[in-house]
């Protein structure tokens, strides 16, 4: 059977969903002028991934790698959530989710290094605080950043392994303008190791703090957990090619869960979602969520 795109048969499976997960990907930031992975304007378009997002390709050319996240941070940091990082946000408010769907868990789990709902989340939480009878009973924390941080910036050297959260701008002298070359595809200067980020404790080379290809996701126990209960599952602006997040949504249904996707277009997998609605998510997810 093909997919639902029914907004009130949606809001009627959330109203009486106990687990709800979500799995966000880079289409989650599009409309903050994030650009996404894959497909038209997709970051890998105009560089090979496995080059510039592996611990290989850093290993064999830092400089390069380290202006490609430095140009990465920028964007971010000019960033600014948008409608669908807020709804999300909001949702994860339980005093909020509790008049929609009674009851219920909810946890984004993101593939995003940006932030920015990290962001949202704070902002909403400002905004709408607890009601002064509510004591939060969610232990659980509502985000979980998979593929690591763009700001946290991790030694090199085994025997520290220091991490810390930067978002200085920019992260070293050496990298300042080097944004302006990359975005307009300029062979990249070659910058010294002994220029680039090193950390504050040992001094040995610093690295993004995000996860490469081939490298082991951050909270997988925890989000294992999540993905067994979960009777609910939204899937948000992934193309859903990246593993281990690809294969989430159809663990969720092989026991009995249901999906909704929320996509721009079409993606891999997503005709066996119980739920489809095409179209840009910052339109979609405030309607379906709201
Ligand atoms: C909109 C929109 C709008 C646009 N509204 N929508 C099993 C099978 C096959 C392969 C593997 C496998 N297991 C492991 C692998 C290898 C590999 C992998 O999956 N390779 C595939 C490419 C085949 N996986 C790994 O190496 C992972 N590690 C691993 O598996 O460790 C082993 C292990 C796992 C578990 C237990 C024990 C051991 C690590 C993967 C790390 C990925 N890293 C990156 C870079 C992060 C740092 C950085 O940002 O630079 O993560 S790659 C990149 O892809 C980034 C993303 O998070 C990830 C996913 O991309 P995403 O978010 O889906 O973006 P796009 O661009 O692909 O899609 C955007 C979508 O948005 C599109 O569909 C648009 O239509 C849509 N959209 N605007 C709504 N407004
Ligand atoms: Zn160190």
């Amino acid at each position: 059977m093909s997919p639902s795109n029914d907004m009130s048969t949606f809001q009627a499976t959330l109203a009486s969903s106990r687990h709800i997960i979500a799995i966000a990907g880079a289409g989650l930031s599009a409309a903050s002028g994030i650009p996404t992975f894959r497909g038209a304007g997709g970051i890998w378009r105009k560089y090979d991934a496995i080059s510039v997002a592996s611990p290989e390709g850093f290993k064999k050319d830092p400089s390069l790698i380290w202006q490609f996240y430095h140009y990465r941070r920028e964007t971010a940091l000019k960033a600014q959530p948008n409608a669908a990082h807020f709804a999300l946000a909001t949702f994860s408010l339980p005093w909020v989710r509790h008049t929609i769907a009674p009851g219920s868990t909810f946890t984004l789990i993101t593939q995003n290094v940006d932030g920015l709902s990290t962001r949202a989340m704070e902002q909403t939480q400002r905004a709408r605080p607890a009601p002064s009878a509510i004591v939060s009973q969610d232990e659980q924390p509502s985000l979980l950043e998979m593929h690591g941080r763009l700001f946290d910036v991790r030694c090199t050297s085994n025997s520290c392994g220091h991490v810390e959260f930067n978002t200085a701008s920019p992260i070293c002298e050496a990298l300042s303008g080097t944004e302006k070359l990359i975005e307009a595809g300029v062979q990249d200067p070659e910058i010294p190791v002994e220029q680039l980020p090193r950390c504050s404790k040992c001094n040995a080379l610093a690295r993004p703090g995000v996860v490469w290809f081939h490298e082991i996701p951050k909270h997988l126990g925890v989000i294992r957990k999540l993905v067994d209960e979960a009777d609910l599952c939204i899937v948000v602006g992934t193309s859903s090619t990246v593993y281990p997040a690809a294969g989430y949504a159809s663990q969720v249904q092989r026991h009995g869960g249901k999906i909704a996707v929320f996509n721009l277009e079409r993606s891999e997998g997503d005709e066996e979602a119980d739920f489809l609605f095409l179209g840009p998510c910052e339109d979609t997810l405030p309607r379906a969520l709201g």
